[in-house]
């Protein structure tokens, strides 16, 4: 059974999110295997996020990731890696299809509510560099 890497943004923690996108993951198919609220490193939030470490967003999207507490999860179901991307819906809310956990539950592009790995390359990685939490 495929897994994937979800995060419960602080945005959504700090809004009381979490056990409603929780139920619609459920609602989705998908099974929650692990599951810890934290406070996210900034050596982890770099690591987690190098691909973009050039982008000029960089160092807003660290230190939004680490400004408050964030809910880190393994999700596995069939297909759940595209599965998760689908409930999630666009990195920016306002381009997030109606019923997406982002058009639900976004503040906008860079607070936008949730994470979910994009390929099992990046499930693979990401699920490595968060294993020491679970
Ligand atoms: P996704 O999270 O949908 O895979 P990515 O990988 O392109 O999107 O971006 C990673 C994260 O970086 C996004 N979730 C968002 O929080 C932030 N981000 C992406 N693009 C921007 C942008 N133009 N300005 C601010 N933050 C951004």
């Amino acid at each position: 059974m495929e897994k994937t890497l979800c995060i419960i943004k602080p945005d959504a923690v700090a809004n009381g999110f979490s056990d409603k996108i929780n139920e619609k993951i459920s609602s989705h198919g998908l099974t929650i295997i692990n599951s810890k609220q934290i406070l996210i490193t900034r050596q982890i939030a770099e690591e987690f996020y190098a691909e973009h470490s050039e982008r000029p967003f960089f160092g807003e999207l660290v230190d939004f990731m680490t400004s408050g507490e964030a809910v880190v999860q393994i999700l596995e179901g069939e297909n759940a890696i595209k599965a998760y991307r689908g409930l999630m819906g666009a990195t920016n809310p306002a381009e997030a299809d109606e019923g997406t956990l982002r058009a639900l539950f976004a503040e906008s592009l860079s607070k936008n509510a949730v994470h979910g790995s994009d390929s099992l390359d990046s499930a693979e990685r990401e699920i490595n560099i968060m294993s020491d939490i679970f």
